[in-house]
């Protein structure tokens, strides 16, 4: 089912609002903090020997392009949640980038069976632009929240803006609802009204 009000197109625009970072793999880490019983590092090896999820998907951005059939491989991030021991109380998941890009999903959306961090795409590691070494995935939510550069995964009780929040947009991001902005509810007729408090 292709989502509503988008436009498919054949490759990927990059952005990198806060510009492309350096890495160094060999000092790189993906840390899991915040309302879990034991943080944990991980480097890109141990991840790679991780890989546990292989599938095709769409990538959709919020200004209004999709990408089609997308293979993506990666980590399930419930299974990283219970390496870690996420708490009950943990309502939301922050990503934070090594750019200082920031992202932000109830924890629920992070839980679910298809998400995902990314190590490869299309068959191979992703490439610096696209966010080298990981970058979470979540196909149902829109691509601003998957941070590519990722560094952190932190668990919240309380909800926080990122990068594009800030600006006024969702806090969920729901493709098929579209949640573009915040205050905004999908119709399911492929309209979006604005909801006013
Ligand atoms: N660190 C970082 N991650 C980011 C962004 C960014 O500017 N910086 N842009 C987001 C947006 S709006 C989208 S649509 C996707 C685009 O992914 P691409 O650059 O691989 O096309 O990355 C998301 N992740
Ligand atoms: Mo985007």
């Amino acid at each position: 089912m292709d989502a509503p009000n988008q436009r498919y197109i054949s490759m990927f625009i990059y952005y990198a609002a806060l510009g492309i970072p350096r890495i160094d793999i060999e000092r790189w880490r993906l840390s899991i903090v915040g309302e879990v019983e034991r943080p944990l590092e991980f480097t890109y090896s141990e991840l790679i020997s991780m890989i546990n999820v292989k599938y095709v998907r769409d990538f959709h951005c919020v200004t209004g392009w999709s990408v089609r059939d997308v293979e993506w491989e990666g980590v399930r991030i419930r299974d990283l949640a219970s390496m870690v021991g996420v708490r009950n109380d943990a309502k939301w998941v922050i990503f934070r980038s090594a750019d200082g890009y920031e992202s932000v999903v109830p924890a629920e959306d992070a839980l679910s069976e298809d998400a995902i961090v990314a190590l490869r795409m299309n068959g191979k590691p992703l490439d610096l632009k696209s966010g080298y070494p990981a970058r979470p995935f979540i196909p149902h939510l829109y691509g601003w929240k998957s941070a590519k550069w990722l560094t952190t995964i932190e668990f919240t009780k309380q909800y926080r803006d990122g990068y594009w929040e800030a600006m006024g947009y969702h806090e969920r991001g729901n493709v098929h609802l579209e949640e573009r902005f915040k205050g905004m509810e999908g119709t399911h007729t492929g309209k979006t009204r604005r909801v006013i408090a």
